[in-house]
C-alpha cells in the first residue's frame, strides 16, 4: 500500500478532501508506523452518502448471503493471527499475548455474527384471534456509524460492524488516531473479502471526522466506544432527535471486592490481573479494590508485592506483563492522577510512575513508561483519585468492616457501572453482589476483565446504555416490526372491540 495510508469510500482507496496528515507512533518506541491522511468533515459525508446509496442493494440481500463475506474476514483474521497480533502490540503497547488475543476477540465476534446469520430469529406471539399469526421481524436501520478505540484496535471494531453488516446495516468506520495501522488492516480485510462498494467505508482522523458522523442526520445509528466525555456528548447530541440512536461503551471506576471469606490467592491473582493487564488502559480495569478488614493485612502485602514486581517492559517480549501508556498525552494524565492522589492525602504503598533507568528496554528511552500506583484511601472519603477514571495502573485499597452490604454500598458509591468482581467462598455473600452490585458485568471468584464476545458487553449509569456486544447489538443496529397476519375473508379485532361499521341506515 502506498503512503501515506488512504481512506477506503465507496469500494476506492482515496486521499480524501485535507491535506493534513498523521503518524502512528509506537508507543514503546516512539517510532513511526506509518502515515495517514487525515478525514476531514466531507470526507466522512462522502462516506455517507456512499454508505447511504448502498444499503438499498444490501438489505435486498439475504443474512446468510451477508454473512458470507464476514467469514471470508474470519479466515483471515484466523491466518494472520500471529502476524496481526503483533502489529496489535506494537501499535497500542499490549503486550503480546494482549496483542493476539485482540485479534482472536475479533475473530470470535465476527465468527458470532456471521453464524448467528443462520439461526432461528424473532418471537411467534400469541393472538387472542384464532385466525390472526402474529410474530416479530428485525429491519436494519440503515448507515451505522462506527467510532472505536485504541486499546482494542482490531476486536472493537468488529464488535460494532460484524453485527450491523449481517443484519443489513452499511457503515462508516472511524477509527481511533492512536491505531490507525490496525485499521488500515481492518478495511484491507473488507476490501480483500469483496464487500460491495460502499458498504463498508472507513475515514480516518481525529475527533472531528468522529463528530461529523453524529452531526449528519443520514446516519440513524451511532457506535461508540471510548471515554465517557465523548460519549455523553454523542448521548447528549442524539437523545433528542427523533430516529436517531446512540449505542455508547463508555469507561468504569471498576472494583474488585475482596470479603472476610476471600480465598487470598484468587483474589490477589484476580486483583493483579484485574488493575495491571493491559496497564490498567480497559474500560473493565479494576481501580479500586474493597478489602475486608479481616483480610486486609495480608492481601495488602501479597498485592504490594506483587505490584512492585510485576514486569514492565516490551510488549513484543513474551516475559512482560505491562506495555507502555498509549502516547504521551496519557502518560501525562496518568502522572497528574498519581500525584492527585498525594495531594488528597493518601496513604501511597507502591509508586512505580517513573520507573528506574534499568527498567526500561534498551532502544526504548522514547516510550510512554510507568508502573504501578497503589494507596490506601478511605472509602468514605469524597476524593476525585477514587472516584474518577484514570485509566492507568492507580489502585486503591478501600478497607471496610461489616458484612457484604457494607462492601457493596462502597462498590456503588461511584458514578460508573461497567464490571467488578467478588472474591469469597461464601454463596451468599456472592449472590448479594451479584443482585445488588450496580455493574453491567460482574465476576465471581475471578478478575473483571476478559468478557467473551458472546456475552452482552456493556454497562449502567455513566458507563453506557449497554448495547455494544452479540445479541444486544441487533437491538441497536435493527428496529423491531410486531406483525400480525389476518388469515381469514372476515376482520375480527382483539380486546372485544366492534368489528362492526355501522351506518345511519342500521
Ligand atoms: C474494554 O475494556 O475496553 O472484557 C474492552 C474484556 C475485553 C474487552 C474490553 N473482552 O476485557
Amino acid at each position: 500500500m502506498p503512503q501515506p495510508y488512504q481512506h477506503y469510500i465507496d469500494g476506492e482507496w482515496v486521499d480524501g478532501d485535507g491535506s493534513e496528515t498523521f503518524e502512528s507512533e509506537n508507543p514503546a518506541t516512539g517510532e513511526s508506523l506509518g502515515e495517514f491522511h487525515r478525514g476531514t468533515p466531507d470526507d466522512v459525508d462522502r462516506a455517507v452518502d456512499a454508505a447511504d446509496a448502498a444499503f438499498e442493494e444490501w438489505r435486498e440481500l439475504s443474512r446468510v448471503e451477508r454473512a458470507e463475506y464476514l467469514w471470508d474476514v474470519y479466515h483471515e483474521l484466523r491466518e494472520r493471527t500471529d502476524e496481526l497480533g503483533a502489529i496489535v502490540s506494537k501499535e497500542c503497547g499490549k503486550e503480546i499475548s494482549e496483542g493476539k488475543a485482540d485479534v482472536v476477540e475479533a475473530a470470535h465476534m465476527v465468527e458470532w455474527a456471521a453464524g448467528d446469520a443462520r439461526h432461528p430469529k424473532g418471537d411467534i406471539v400469541p393472538s387472542e384471534i384464532p385466525s390472526k399469526d402474529a410474530y416479530m421481524r428485525r429491519k436494519p436501520r440503515g448507515v451505522t456509524g462506527c467510532i472505536t478505540p485504541w486499546n482494542f484496535p482490531v476486536a472493537i471494531p468488529y464488535w460494532h460492524m460484524a453485527i450491523a453488516l449481517v443484519e443489513g446495516n452499511t457503515v462508516v468506520f472511524k477509527p481511533a488516531e492512536q491505531t490507525p495501522r490496525c485499521a488500515q488492516i481492518v478495511a484491507e480485510m473488507f476490501d480483500d473479502a469483496g464487500i460491495p462498494d460502499g458498504v463498508f467505508n472507513m475515514v480516518q482522523g481525529f475527533g472531528d471526522a468522529g463528530n461529523a458522523i453524529v452531526e449528519n442526520d443520514d446516519v440513524p445509528t451511532v457506535i461508540f466506544t471510548g471515554s465517557a466525555k465523548v460519549g455523553h456528548h454523542i448521548q447528549a447530541k442524539l437523545g433528542g432527535v427523533p430516529g436517531r440512536r446512540a449505542a455508547c461503551e463508555m469507561g468504569g471506576k471498576n472494583a474488585v471486592v475482596v470479603t472476610d471469606a476471600a480465598d487470598l490467592d484468587v483474589a490477589v491473582h484476580s486483583a493483579v490481573m484485574s488493575s495491571f493487564k493491559t496497564t490498567g488502559q480497559r474500560c473493565v480495569s479494576a481501580e479500586r479494590l474493597i478489602v475486608h478488614s479481616d483480610v486486609y493485612d495480608e492481601f495488602k502485602r501479597r498485592f504490594v508485592e506483587a505490584a512492585e514486581s510485576v514486569a514492565v517492559g516490551d510488549p513484543l517480549d513474551e516475559d512482560t506483563f505491562m506495555g507502555p501508556l498509549v502516547e504521551a498525552d496519557h502518560h501525562e494524565k496518568v502522572s497528574e492522577y498519581n500525584e492527585l492522589a498525594r495531594e488528597e492525602g493518601v496513604n501511597v504503598l507502591v509508586d512505580r510512575t517513573e520507573l528506574d533507568p534499568d527498567e526500561i528496554p534498551d532502544g526504548h528511552g522514547d516510550g510512554h513508561w510507568v508502573g504501578p500506583f497503589v494507596y490506601e484511601a478511605d472509602p468514605d472519603a469524597d476524593l476525585r483519585c477514587t472516584h474518577e477514571e484514570v485509566f492507568g495502573p492507580h489502585v486503591a485499597l478501600l478497607e471496610y468492616e461489616g458484612d457484604i452490604e457494607r462492601a457493596v454500598e462502597i462498590q456503588n458509591d461511584v458514578n460508573y457501572g461497567l464490571a467488578g468482581a467478588i472474591i469469597s467462598e461464601d454463596y451468599r455473600q456472592i449472590n448479594y453482589y451479584r443482585d445488588r452490585a450496580e455493574l453491567g458485568l460482574a465476576y465471581g471468584n475471578l478478575p473483571c476483565i476478559g468478557a467473551e464476545v458472546q456475552l452482552p458487553f456493556g454497562g449502567v449509569k455513566k458507563s453506557g446504555n449497554g448495547y455494544p456486544s452479540a445479541r444486544e447489538a441487533i437491538e441497536a443496529v435493527t428496529d423491531r416490526t410486531a406483525w400480525t397476519l389476518n388469515n381469514s375473508k372476515e376482520i375480527e379485532m382483539a380486546q372485544g372491540l366492534s368489528a362492526d361499521i355501522k351506518t345511519n341506515d342500521d
